[in-house]
C-alpha cells in the first residue's frame, strides 16, 4: 500500500500539475522593475508593549487613532527585528501580549496623485497576529508568524484631502494558544501562596525561543491598477529540452494581452510565449543543479512578464521578472531524484536566530550562514520550523541549496491539538507557504510538520488530510513531515513520500553510551524500511556541546562527545546512504536560542557553529565528510545533461544508475577549495 503509494506518486505527480488547487490571490514577491517601485520601510520604529492586566489598554483607549507617542511613552524599535532582547527590560524579554508598532511615512507625490497607481503596504512577517491601520483606519488583519501579508491602500492614500503622510500602526500579538501554529497553551497558575493574582505563562511545545515582533522587512511598492497578480511557473525535462509551464493572473481587467519571454544567465533570449498559460520549450538547456552535484550549479533563467491593458486614458503595462531553475524532482521507492540522478542531502538543519536580533531578518548574518553552508561542503538545509524570509530561499535558488521547506507545525504535541479548528487552519497556512515558495526551483519538498504527536489516531486523520491538502497544491513537489515516532505506531508516516526521522541515540536516550549507536541506528533504519519501501533522511542527530569544554576520553557536552557521536552515526549512514537512506541533516548548523530550563544552558547548544558563527570541532569533521560525498556523487557534465526523459518508476533500475554516476564521478574530484571559486 505505502510502496504503490510512492510509485504512483513519482510517476503521477507532475502530470497532476493540470488539477492544481486554485488559490486565491498571488503574493508576489516585490521586485522592481519599469512599471513598480518599492519603498523599504526597515529602520526605527516606534514601539511600546502593552503591559496593562488584561492587555487591552491600546485597543481600549484607541492607540491607534493618533500617533502612539501621544498616547504615552514610546521606545525606538528596530525593524526587522525580534523585540526581545533589544532593550533592559526583563519584562521585554518575556512579554506576551499586544505589542504596538507606529511608523509615519512620507509618499512620493505621484503615488497619492496618480490614480492609475496602485499602492500596496506589505509586511514580510509578523509574529504571530498582527491588527495593522493606516492612518487609523482598520486596514488588515493576519494570524500566523513568519509569512506575508499584504494590503492595497490605494483607497487610502488616494482619496480624501490627499496627503503624502502616513502613518502606519501594526498591533501584535505572540499569545499561542490550541489553535495556532505553533500551538501553546496560557496556563494562569492560581495558588495565591506562590503566585500574585491573575499571574500566567505562557506554555510552548517547542525547543526555540518564541521570538516575536516585526521580524521580516516592511515594505510599500507600486503596481497599475491592471497588474501581474501571480505568476506559476513548474519545469520539467523532455529529451535535451527544458521545459517551462508558466501561468500568470492578472487582475484589474479582462483586456489585456501577456506576453513572456524566457532570458538565460547572458541576457540572451532563449523562448518566448504569449497568454495567460503556456508551455516554453528550451532546446539544450542549462538545468538547475545543486551545489556540489555538478560543476555549474544553480543555473537560473529569467521570465520576464509584460503585461499590455487597454484602460480608459490609454494602454497600461506592467512587468516582473521571475527567476527560473529547470530542474525535475522525482521520489522512488530508494531514491530522491534531481534531473533524474540520485541526490544525497548532506546538511544543516537551521534556525532564524542570533545575538540582539533574536529572529529578525539581517543580510550580513545571512550571508555569512551562505558563506559557512559553502565551506561546510552542505547541499542542503529544512527551514526547521518555519518558514524562513523569502531572501533566504532567493539565497538557495542562487547558490543551489536545496530546502525542505518546512511550515511552523511544530509543537504539536497534546491530544487537544489535532482538532478541526487546528486543521482548517494548519491547510491555510499550507496554502500560505505553497504560494509564497512554489517558484523557488532550491525548494524540493514540502514538510508539514516537525515531530507531531503521530502515534495518535486524531493525529494520523490530521496528517492525512494536511498532506492529502498540499500535494493538491502542489503536485510537484514531494511531501513529508518530519517523525520522532515508533516506526509501528506511527500514523502519519503512510502518507508521506520520503521518511523523514529524528533520533538522539547516545544523547536523550541511553545518554552516555557511544557505543550503542550503530545498533540502535541500524535497527532504526532496518524497521522503518521494513515497514515502508520508502526512502529515508535522518532528518535530526547530535548532541549539546558547550564550546570549548574538552574531554577525552569524551563525556557528554564537549567537543569531543559531539565528534564521537557524529562519527558513530556516519558508520551506519555510510552504510545506509547507499541503499536507501538519501539525506542526513546534522542537529543543528549553529546553536540557538531557547526558553529557560535546567537542560538547556542559555539556549540548545548543539551547533556545529556556535551562535555567533565560529566552528565547533566538530564543524571540521562534518566538512571533511560533506565534501568527500560531493566527491562520491557528483554527475559529470555530460551525463549531468543527459536527463533521461519521462519519469522514473521504480521498477527502472534507477540504483544502477546511481552506480554508474558514482564511478563516472570518481574521474572528477571536487577539491575543498573549489567552493571559493565556484561562485
Ligand atoms: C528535536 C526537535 C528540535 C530540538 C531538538 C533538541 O527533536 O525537533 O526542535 O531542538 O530535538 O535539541 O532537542
Amino acid at each position: 500500500m505505502a510502496r504503490g503509494l510512492a510509485v504512483a506518486w513519482a510517476v503521477l505527480g507532475p502530470l497532476l500539475w493540470g488539477c492544481v488547487l486554485a488559490l486565491q490571490g498571488g503574493m508576489l514577491y516585490p521586485r522592481e522593475s519599469p512599471s513598480r517601485e518599492r519603498k523599504e520601510l526597515d529602520g526605527l520604529w516606534s514601539f511600546r508593549a502593552d503591559f496593562s492586566d488584561n492587555r487591552r489598554r491600546g485597543f481600549e483607549e484607541q492607540w491607534y487613532r493618533r500617533p502612539l507617542r501621544e498616547s504615552g511613552p514610546t521606545l525606538d524599535m528596530p525593524v526587522p527585528s525580534s523585540f526581545n532582547d533589544i532593550s533592559q527590560d526583563w519584562r521585554l524579554r518575556h512579554f506576551v501580549g499586544w505589542v504596538w508598532y507606529e511608523r509615519e511615512v512620507i509618499l512620493p507625490e505621484r503615488w497619492t496623485q496618480d490614480l492609475s497607481t496602485r499602492v500596496v503596504l506589505r509586511i514580510g512577517s509578523a509574529h504571530a497576529y498582527a491588527i495593522v491601520w493606516v492612518n487609523g483606519v482598520n486596514t488588515l488583519e493576519h494570524e500566523g508568524g513568519y509569512l506575508p501579508f499584504e494590503a492595497d491602500i490605494s483607497n487610502l492614500v488616494q482619496v480624501g484631502p490627499l496627503s503624502s503622510q502616513l502613518r502606519i500602526t501594526i498591533a501584535i500579538n505572540n499569545t499561542l494558544t490550541p489553535t495556532t501554529l505553533p500551538p501553546g497553551t496560557i496556563q494562569y497558575l492560581t495558588d495565591t501562596s506562590k503566585y500574585p493574582k491573575g499571574y500566567f505563562v505562557q506554555n510552548t511545545y517547542f525547543d526555540f525561543f518564541n521570538y516575536a515582533g516585526l521580524q521580516r522587512s516592511v515594505l510599500l511598492y507600486t503596481t497599475p491598477t491592471t497588474y501581474i497578480d501571480d505568476i506559476t511557473v513548474t519545469t520539467g525535462v523532455e529529451h535535451d529540452s527544458g521545459l517551462v509551464n508558466y501561468q500568470i493572473s492578472v487582475k484589474g481587467s479582462n483586456l489585456f494581452e501577456l506576453e513572456v519571454h524566457l532570458l538565460d544567465a547572458e541576457n540572451k533570449l532563449v523562448a518566448n510565449g504569449t497568454g495567460t498559460q503556456g508551455q516554453l520549450k528550451v532546446p539544450g538547456a542549462s538545468l538547475w543543479w545543486p551545489y556540489l552535484m555538478h560543476e555549474r550549479p544553480a543555473y537560473l533563467y529569467s521570465l520576464e512578464v509584460r503585461l499590455t491593458a487597454q484602460m480608459s486614458p490609454g494602454p497600461v503595462s506592467d512587468f516582473y521578472t521571475l527567476p527560473v531553475g529547470i530542474r525535475t524532482v522525482a521520489v522512488t521507492e530508494s531514491q530522491f531524484l534531481i534531473n533524474g540522478k540520485p541526490f544525497y542531502f548532506h546538511g544543516v538543519n537551521k534556525h532564524e536566530d542570533a545575538d540582539i536580533r533574536g529572529k529578525g531578518f539581517d543580510w550580513p548574518l545571512l550571508v555569512k550562514d551562505f558563506n559557512l553552508l559553502r565551506w561546510l561542503g552542505a547541499n542542503a538545509f529544512r527551514t526547521s520550523h518555519y518558514p524562513y524570509a523569502e531572501e533566504v530561499l532567493q539565497m538557495c535558488d542562487r547558490y543551489g541549496i536545496v530546502v525542505i521547506d518546512e511550515c511552523p507545525g511544530v509543537g504539536l504535541a497534546l491530544p487537544q491539538f489535532f482538532n478541526n479548528v487546528s486543521l482548517q487552519n494548519h491547510m491555510r497556512v499550507m496554502e500560505e507557504v505553497v504560494r509564497r515558495d512554489k517558484n523557488h526551483p532550491a525548494v524540493v519538498m514540502w514538510s508539514v510538520a516537525n515531530e507531531p504527536a503521530s502515534h495518535l489516531e486524531s493525529a494520523g486523520y490530521y496528517l492525512k488530510m494536511v498532506i492529502a491538502h498540499t500535494k493538491a497544491l502542489d503536485p510537484s513537489r514531494p511531501v513529508t513531515f518530519v517523525t520522532n515516532s515508533n516506526y509501528a505506531a506511527d500514523k502519519g508516516a503512510p502518507y508521506v513520500d520520503v521518511i523523514c526521522v529524528n533520533s538522539y541515540y547516545s544523547w536523550y536516550n541511553d545518554f552516555g553510551h557511544l557505543e550503542l549507536i550503530q545498533r540502535q541506528l541500524t535497527t532504526q533504519f532496518e524497521n522503518w524500511r521494513k515497514m515502508y519501501q520508502k526512502p529515508i533522511i535522518q532528518s535530526e542527530y547530535g548532541a549539546e556541546t558547550i564550546v570549548g569544554f574538552h574531554q577525552d576520553p569524551p563525556l557528554m557536552f564537549t567537543e569531543e562527545y559531539q565528534k564521537s557521536l557524529l562519527e558513530q552515526y556516519h558508520v551506519v549512514l555510510d552504510q545506509k546512504r547507499r541503499k536507501y537512506v538519501v539525506g542526513e541533516l546534522i542537529w543543528n548548523f549553529a546553536d540557538f536560542m531557547t526558553e529557560q530550563s535546567p537542560t538547556r544552558v542559555l539556549g540548545n547548544k548543539k551547533g556545529v557553529f556556535t551562535r555567533q558563527r565560529q566552528p565547533k570541532s566538530a564543524a571540521f569533521l562534518l566538512r571533511e565528510r560533506y565534501w568527500k560525498i560531493a566527491n562520491e556523487t557528483r554527475v559529470t557534465s555530460t551525463a549531468a545533461e543527459q536527463v533521461p526523459p519521462g519519469l522514473f518508476t521504480a521498477d527502472q533500475n534507477v540504483s544502477g544508475l546511481g552506480l554508474m554516476v558514482i564511478c563516472a564521478s570518481r574521474e572528477h574530484k571536487v577539491e575543498i577549495k573549489d567552493f571559493l571559486v565556484w561562485k
